[in-house]
């Protein structure tokens, strides 16, 4: 049986998860009650950070990583993008943006602002967080003028991994996104594998329904 530790990102393992139809278990770790009070967890990922796979005697952390480890040894499946396809390197491209480009980048531009000392909302460090945000973006903008999706016309696991860090930006508020990024993420969150993922997370559920999506 495989176990999800912890939302935040695991919310992308959990989508792909259930769009795959996998069976899992999600282990709740609470971030804000302190891992140092969860050696449980700590065991798992003595880094102390969210979210980690496990299944059988094999641990990992990195949500994207997850995402290729589920995809490899739990596919086929048409959510992967294959070496032979055409659109393997945008695939790839996206899959990894997601996390490094925008999620985060996204977070060190809205962390001072949420957490920091007074003026740390628009310190040196937001800012240029901010700025490669918005570059990065640039490149989901041009693909979306292209396509309905990060790899092409049929949803993938790239699109877990960029619409996850649009719907974050756009709950937190860390900025505004464009037309066509809201368009886009409505698509990939219509999907019943994101709704059956909703409902299997509750600390994202509360929070999507706290902000209204
Ligand atoms: N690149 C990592 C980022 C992991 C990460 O920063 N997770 C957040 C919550 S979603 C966290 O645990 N932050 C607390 C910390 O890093 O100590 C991934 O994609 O899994």
């Amino acid at each position: 049986m495989i176990t999800v530790w912890g939302e935040g990102r695991g919310f992308r393992v959990v989508w792909l998860l259930e769009e795959m139809g996998i069976p899992y278990r999600l282990r709740d770790v609470d971030m804000l009650a302190g891992v140092e009070n969860d050696p449980e967890f700590l065991a798992i990922n003595p880094g102390g950070f969210i979210p980690a796979l496990q299944e059988a005697d094999m641990v990992m952390v990195e949500s994207v990583a997850i995402l290729q480890y589920l995809l490899g040894r739990h596919g086929p499946t048409p959510l992967a993008v294959g070496p032979d396809d055409p659109a393997y390197p945008t695939y790839l491209q996206f899959l990894v943006m997601g996390e490094a480009g925008l999620m985060g980048p996204a977070f060190y531009a809205w962390a001072g602002g949420a957490f920091g000392p007074p003026g740390a909302a628009d310190d040196w460090t937001g800012r240029l967080g901010m700025e490669n945000l918005q570059s990065r973006r640039r490149l989901v903008a041009r693909q979306l003028d292209q396509a309905a999706y990060m790899a092409g016309e049929a949803f993938t696991a790239a699109d877990i991994s960029v619409a996850y860090a649009l719907l974050w930006i756009r709950r937190t508020g860390a900025d505004r996104l464009s037309d066509a990024e809201l368009a886009y993420v409505e698509r990939c969150a219509a999907r019943d594998g994101y709704r059956r993922a909703l409902q299997a997370c509750p600390a994202t559920r509360g929070w999507a329904e706290s902000v209204g999506f």
